[in-house]
């Protein structure tokens, strides 16, 4: 964050970001779980890689309904991934290679095990009562007709006082009321606690959905519609956190349905709410309204036109990440590219196309070696929350259990939470104990150890050289974006501009050779970077890409 200095000094607008999966990464003493110690022993791996920050997914105190993002203690680390003293090691050696350590900050809901949540369902006169959204019923049900994101309604009644309680995820989910003071100030105390301890900032979860007022419709889903109060919370909790120290810090507010428009007023550089948002519009477009798990043809003319609104829309004011996957989605090269034949090729361009848009890039752990959806095929292999809610409620109103595996098979988050794969070897090197979930078939091929063996074909060695580009060339973090060509089926072309200095990119999204449209390459200057040894300027080979600088 930068208090006076002008946006385009930021510090993060050169950095790229590391995403680990803890419980995915890397396992240090057999039990099948991903941990600390794992995350240490490959520390050198990312330092490689070039990536100036990590961002690690949960890793407090959690019951691990929804893999850590359901806490009961916000100031302790599980045991299942270490202890705090081994945090303090990890921290003390992620700074030692000069990058920077982001904690995931999940405060719309605790787990039920909270003692918050303990004592504010203990009685109607608690304390705590109000530190939830706590409602009486209507004629008998629910109070309104919100639903949680993973199916069911969003409000659960607790026996023992008569009402109901608002989670707008899962029921072991409560959401916390914002509007009480004494909510905020303990948020607050705690993340300016983890901050004294050294973490360089945080990645904050559903951030927009703090703040809640009436009904909108999400899909299938009725959701709260984002607040007012929004804005003051975020301001507030930027005087009395990050002021006066923020300028070494990243703050990304998680926004599920945040628009263009919301993102300029989270991140305008002189609101001091927010560095950047993680917004969902380009991850939308490929399934239907009514359901996530309902897949729609992939579009790239829309993809071109959602990016491109998003570069125009924030160039003069705010700040965007810019990822294809995380652990909520598919693997990228599964749902954009071909991660079969041309797997090497879509894997890269996917990465020189999204590293060379405007915006904060983020890493998700195993894109930097291409790894492929799971390829899951029966119900008891998925372990997420999401989809195993999703196949019972659905396959119990008459689904046929085939079709649901085949949607799980390619929009389940657990496609992107299999073990990385480091080796060939047993359990793909990430544990020597049985994995908490299956490692992805391939990983015999795929892995970290084959790529970067793999020469002028690692993906790993392509990602390193994308990540340089963008620390030494300011056109790649600032340059002004224009979309080329936008009505192209296939063709991703873009200019980046800064003074004299201008990158063209050029991309074929798709396995059959294109022929560039006349001029798009005239002029173009010196070959950058690309995904063939060699290229002409006339025609793009399957999935190939290619950026020059004049
Ligand atoms: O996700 C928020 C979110 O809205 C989605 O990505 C969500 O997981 C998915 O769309 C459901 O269809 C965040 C976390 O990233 C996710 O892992 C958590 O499950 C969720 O919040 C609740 O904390």
């Amino acid at each position: 964050m930068t208090e006076t200095a002008p946006e385009s000094t930021a510090w993060w607008t050169r950095a790229v970001v590391y995403q680990i999966y803890p419980r995915s990464f890397a396992d240090s003493n057999g039990d099948g779980v991903g941990d600390l110690g794992g995350i240490r022993s490959k520390l050198d791996h990312l330092a490689e890689l070039g990536v100036d920050v990590i961002w690690l997914s949960p890793i407090y105190r959690s019951p691990q309904a929804d893999n850590g993002y359901d806490i009961s203690d916000y100031e302790d680390i599980d045991p299942l991934f270490g202890t705090l003293a081994e945090f303090d090691l990890l921290l003390a050696e992620v700074h030692e290679r000069g990058m920077k350590l982001v904690m995931d900050l999940v405060v719309n809901h605790t787990s039920d095990e909270h003692p918050w949540f303990v004592e504010s369902r203990s009685s109607r006169d608690n304390p705590k009562r109000d530190w939830y959204i706590w409602r009486d019923g209507k004629d008998g049900a629910e109070p309104n007709g919100w639903t949680s994101a993973f199916s069911g309604p969003a409000w659960d009644l607790d026996p023992q006082t008569g009402q109901y309680y608002l989670h707008l995820f899962a029921a072991k989910q409560p959401d916390l009321n914002w509007q009480n003071p004494e909510v905020r100030d303990a948020v607050f105390a705690m993340m300016n606690r983890w901050l004294d301890r050294g973490v360089d900032g945080f990645r904050m979860d559903v951030i927009n959905f703090i703040a809640k007022t009436e009904s909108e419709l999400v899909g299938t889903s009725i959701r709260p519609t984002m607040g007012p109060q929004i804005h003051d919370y975020l301001q507030e909790m930027h005087r009395r956190v990050f002021a006066g120290r923020d300028a070494e810090l990243i703050t990304v507010g998680e926004m599920p349905g945040v628009t263009v428009d919301d993102a300029g007023l989270f991140t305008g550089a002189d609101r001091k709410e927010l560095d950047m948002v993680f917004q969902f519009e380009h991850v939308g477009l490929d399934h239907s309204e009514a359901s996530k798990f309902d897949n729609l043809p992939f579009d790239l003319v829309a993809l071109k036109r959602s990016l491109a609104r998003w570069q125009t829309g924030l160039a003069s004011t705010g700040w965007n990440s810019l990822y294809f996957g995380n652990h909520d989605q598919p693997r990228s090269v599964s749902r954009f590219g071909d991660d079969g034949r041309y797997r090497y090729e879509s894997a890269t361009l996917l990465a020189t196309i999204l590293h060379l848009h405007r915006g904060t890039p983020y890493i998700y752990q195993g894109d930097e070696i291409g790894m492929t959806n799971a390829g899951f095929t029966a119900i008891e292999q998925y372990e997420d929350i999401e989809s195993v809610n999703h196949y019972a409620e659905v396959v119990a109103a008459g689904a046929d259990p085939a079709t649901v595996l085949e949607q799980l098979a390619f929009r389940s988050r657990d496609n992107a939470r299999t073990p990385v794969q480091w080796t060939p070897g047993a359990e793909a090197g990430f544990t020597t104990g049985h994995p908490w979930i299956e490692v992805t078939g391939n990983a015999d091929r795929i892995n970290v150890e084959t790529d970067r063996a793999a020469g002028d074909r690692s993906i790993f060695d392509y990602y390193r050289r994308l990540i340089a580009l963008r620390h030494e060339l300011p056109v790649v973090a600032l340059g002004e974006f224009a979309l080329l060509e936008p009505e192209h089926p296939t063709l991703y072309a873009f200019t980046r501009t800064r003074g004299d200095d201008r990158l063209l990119v050029v991309g074929n999204w798709s396995g059959e050779p294109l022929d560039l449209p006349a001029g798009v390459t005239a002029d173009a200057g010196e070959h950058l970077i690309g995904n063939y040894t060699e290229w002409n300027d006339t025609t793009l080979e399957p999935w190939e890409v290619r950026v020059y600088r004049r």
